[in-house]
């Protein structure tokens, strides 16, 4: 127990109760254009439109590992791509078909586990605690999901085992591409004490600097600092590492339900009897839906605007797009339209309100690279050629497997 001011606070205690896995497929994009596409299979594959058709403009979404090896990674330009990988196979991404691979990858997750938390296309959390298959340990749940991904779809991930979320994401990195990590309660101290600071998930390019100049460059050292130091220099988050350099992290397993519509409204009092408010307004309602819309990654096809006259009377009116949209300009338009139409200023406005519908993930554009902001490319510390189809999972040889 520790006392700060009026505050005290226990010391972070590990349950090693749960097993979690964290599944992240291997060079995802690219790997799958390998898989499809013999002719590149051994070859440095990029998944970026090639730079010469696009002015150089386009960014690298991933590159396959033989294109890794010439320096080439997520978020880098295409044209410094080419520059360091001129033989490089470049080919525009495919998301349609990368989403609809996502969704195999999911169901066959779904055999062992409902307790699914995706995190991007081409990972999730799984709590496989209590498991359909019935299985005792984590690590026979994830050998059996890697060999069906392997088997079934042709494609490799990597799999950290462990007993809570942090531990679980940070071991499917340590070994990749086809590897397998497991972390018991026993082994997590001494994984977390010897891994960089810039490793642990979460701690951004700044953050790790600030800890370089604190004299932070391992877990073991992050681990010197006092509960108040940790909170002084890294402010709340500072807690959160303080448990997860102890091995500690109880967040539960989140089953992510789809959202079916992101909307926000607005009353007012006294009514609002000017078009220029309302349009004020809806300019407003239309940048919040859509800054909604893009935290969450999800746009959508339909437009609803709500409103509600002084007498109580309340119309909406929706319009169905083609193309989803996101883009608070866009919103603005059709909400405006809509208002135009069927709205009348002169009823007075004590309501009005804007939801955009029938949603579906923003696919995973180029530009759209804010989506990853603390989701940092590593090199990885295993690298294997070989993509040839006897390939064996890299296993975590000193491991103390038995009751995990
Ligand atoms: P990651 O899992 O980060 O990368 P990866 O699967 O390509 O490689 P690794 O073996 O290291 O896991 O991202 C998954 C997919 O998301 C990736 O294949 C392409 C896409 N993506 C982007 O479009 N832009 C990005 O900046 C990143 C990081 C990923
Ligand atoms: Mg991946
Ligand atoms: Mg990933």
């Amino acid at each position: 127990m520790r006392t700060i001011g009026i505050l005290s606070f226990d010391d972070p205690v590990i349950d090693g109760s749960r097993k979690i896995l964290h599944v992240d497929m291997d060079a995802f994009f690219a790997s799958i254009e390998q898989r499809d596409n013999p002719e590149y299979r051994g070859k440095p594959v990029i998944i970026a439109r090639h730079p010469k058709e696009n002015s150089g403009k386009g960014v690298v979404s991933t590159a396959s590992y033989e294109a890794r090896k010439f320096g080439v990674h997520s978020a880098m330009s295409a044209a410094e791509a080419y520059r360091l990988c001129p033989q490089g196979i470049f080919v525009s991404g495919n998301y349609e078909k990368y989403r609809e691979v996502s969704q195999q990858v999911r169901a066959i997750f779904k055999r062992y586990t409902d307790i699914i938390e995706p995190l991007s296309i081409d990972e999730a959390i799984l709590d496989v605690t209590e498991n359909k298959m019935g299985l005792p340990y984590a690590m026979d749940v994830a050998k059996e999901i890697q060999t069906a991904i392997y088997k079934e779809l042709n494609l490799t991930c990597s799999i950290g085992v462990s007993y809570n979320k942090f531990i679980a994401k940070l071991a499917s990195d340590y070994q990749k591409p086809f590897g397998m990590t497991i972390i018991t309660p026993k082994r997590a101290i001494p994984f977390l004490e010897q891994l960089p600071i810039e490793d642990y998930y979460g701690v951004g390019t700044r953050s790790a600097e600030k800890m370089h100049d604190l004299g932070i460059y391992t877990g073991a050292d992050l681990k010197k600092l006092s509960q108040d130091e940790c909170i002084q220099y890294f402010g709340k988050a500072g807690l959160a590492l303080y448990e997860r350099v102890r091995g500690v992290d109880n967040r539960p397993v989140k089953v992510s339900r789809v959202r079916k519509s992101i909307g926000k409204e607005r009353t007012f009092y006294p009514f609002l009897y000017h078009e220029g408010e309302v349009e004020e307004i809806l300019r407003k309602l239309a940048a919040s839906v859509s800054k909604a819309l893009k935290d969450k990654g999800m746009h959508g096809k339909v437009v609803t605007v709500k409103f509600r006259d002084a007498d109580f009377n309340t119309v909406t009116r929706q319009r169905s797009l083609v193309d989803p949209i996101e883009d608070s300009a866009d919103i603005y338009f059709y909400a405006a339209d809509l208002w135009q139409e069927y709205g009348d200023v002169a009823k007075g406005v004590r309501l009005l309100g804007i939801t955009v519908s029938d949603l579906t993930e923003i696919t995973f554009e180029n530009i759209r690279l804010n989506l990853y902001e603390d989701q940092k490319m590593k090199d990885s510390p295993v690298t294997t050629d070989d993509q040839s189809d006897d390939q064996e999972p890299n296993q975590d040889n000193q491991t103390e497997p038995e009751a995990f």
